[in-house]
């Protein structure tokens, strides 16, 4: 049975690799913090449905003696590094831990790997952040790297640090360059969670409006599904490349939200606020990318629709906040709130 060490393994992309690989027939292990393991119902809960078939070993990516201590015992035959900093905002906030988790935390890995498990295949979660002022319209691997954050710039390190340990070790070493990916998984921090859990919510009468920053910004909007098998499809080739993975068709934060709020009969322009907070003091304008390369060697190509994954998320938060409401309030006044 072959071994799989996931880094991240309690987040959007580590939860639905981790169910792909179950159902691969892989034996699962995954890096965890170790307050997580203490606060299982909120920290695990993407992953509390596959408990009982993983493994879960507790460290720290900013510790190499743990990693090192992880990767020894697993002995893996494929690694995902997924772990990090990912919340862009954050890192103009603490652009210290976010370089150091980020840079390092992928150093000490693929440190680890080269020692313990050379013949081990790696991946690491590069990032459309790396294009950031774009020079080219859509980009491919080839496109030069123009990053606009700390969370950018840790990204183009983690990548080159990949690159250089297949070059200089040998090691089947890859990068994902993945575009925003998405899921009714993803953190409310995120402005595609931020803008369904809101309509949600304004749509159930919890709340009345929708503050956000920068409408104009357009991305390249995947679903995270789709994208977690082209990271294992990278990983089964004969040899190790560097893919861009995306859907190939942008849209505004506005056109995100247009979507979200028609879906259940609202018109965006009664609740959307312009809040200057939310905008950054670098913003990437805007990403679409080219999948050529991912089609042609993987044979990948995305199944899930913008469409299909804005509804997807609006009817899940739906859900999610009707169960809050049924727990926190009696029936008669469940029936008055719904706009
Ligand atoms: O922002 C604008 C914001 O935070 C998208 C991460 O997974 O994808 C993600 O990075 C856009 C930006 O994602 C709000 O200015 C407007 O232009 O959802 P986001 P991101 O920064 O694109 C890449 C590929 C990653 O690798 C990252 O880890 O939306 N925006 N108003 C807002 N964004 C947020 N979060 N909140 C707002 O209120």
């Amino acid at each position: 049975m072959k071994k799989v060490f996931i880094t991240g393994i309690t987040g959007q992309d580590g939860s639905y690799l981790a169910e792909l690989l179950l159902q691969k027939g892989y034996k699962v292990y995954g890096f965890v913090r170790r307050v997580a393991l203490e606060d299982e119902q909120h920290r695990l809960q993407r992953i509390l449905n596959i408990l009982d078939r993983i493994e879960l070993i507790p460290g720290s990516i900013e510790s190499y003696p743990s990693i090192y201590k992880a990767i020894s015992s697993v002995r893996p035959d494929e690694v995902y590094h997924l772990a990090a900093q990912s919340f862009v905002s954050y890192s103009f906030e603490d652009e210290f831990s976010t370089l150091q988790s980020n840079i390092s935390g992928t150093h000490y890995i693929l440190a680890a790997v080269k020692d313990i498990v050379p013949h081990a295949r790696f991946y690491f979660a590069g990032s459309s952040e790396m294009f950031g002022k774009v020079n080219t319209v859509p980009q491919n691997e080839n496109t030069p790297f123009h990053p606009r954050s700390a969370y950018g710039i840790s990204k183009v390190a983690g990548f080159d640090l990949t690159r250089n340990y297949r070059e200089a070790y040998n090691l089947f070493a890859c990068s994902g360059i993945l575009y925003n990916h998405e899921s009714p998984r993803r953190g409310f921090e995120f402005v595609t969670r931020k803008i369904t859990s809101h309509v949600a919510m304004i749509k159930l009468g919890i709340i009345s409006k929708l503050e956000l920053g920068n409408l104009e910004a357009r991305r390249d909007w995947g679903h995270a599904k789709d994208y977690v098998m082209a990271m294992w499809l990278m990983l089964q080739q004969d040899t190790p490349a560097d893919f861009i993975i995306c859907r190939g068709e942008n849209h505004s934060v506005l056109e995100f939200c247009e979507k979200a709020f028609s879906y259940v009969g609202l018109n965006y322009k009664d609740y959307l606020v312009i809040n200057p907070k939310f905008y950054r003091p670098a913003e990437v304008e805007i990403l679409l990318g080219d999948y050529s390369k991912a089609k042609n060697i993987l044979g990948w190509n995305p199944t899930i629709s913008f469409e299909e994954l804005v509804v997807e998320m609006v009817e899940k938060d739906l859900e999610y906040n009707s169960k809050k409401i049924q727990q926190f309030y009696p029936v008669q006044d469940q029936k008055a709130r719904v706009r």
